[in-house]
């Protein structure tokens, strides 16, 4: 039996979208000492001391600070585990996220 072979006419429409990204924010407060934020900053962001001491240094001074975007799991992730660092030690540092504009 003979196939009957057709050539589509319309091509698809092929949309690829990036993911939103998400802020992960660092949260000043009165009572983690400085050098446990920029310890924090390291281990979990993979930052440099350089870059790890401004972040820290402009939460300080303005109350919060970008550290930097991800999409949405990978910066919750790593937000949750910069946050249980400092609770271990009984800080009350918290980074949080927030999606990007
Ligand atoms: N404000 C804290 C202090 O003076 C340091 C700090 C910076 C805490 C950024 C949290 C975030 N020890």
């Amino acid at each position: 039996m003979p196939e009957t072979v057709t050539t589509p006419r319309v091509l698809p429409e092929i949309k690829v979208e990036r993911p939103r990204l998400y802020k992960v924010m660092l949260v000043n407060d009165d009572f983690t000492p400085r050098g446990f934020v920029v310890m924090v900053l390291k281990a979990e962001f993979k930052m440099a001391e350089e870059q790890a001491n401004q972040v820290m240094t402009t939460a300080h001074q303005r109350g919060v600070c970008v550290v930097a975007v991800f999409t949405k799991d990978i910066a919750e992730t790593k937000a949750a585990n910069a946050t249980d660092m400092a609770r271990r030690k009984e800080y009350p540092l918290l980074f949080t996220t927030e999606p990007e504009e």
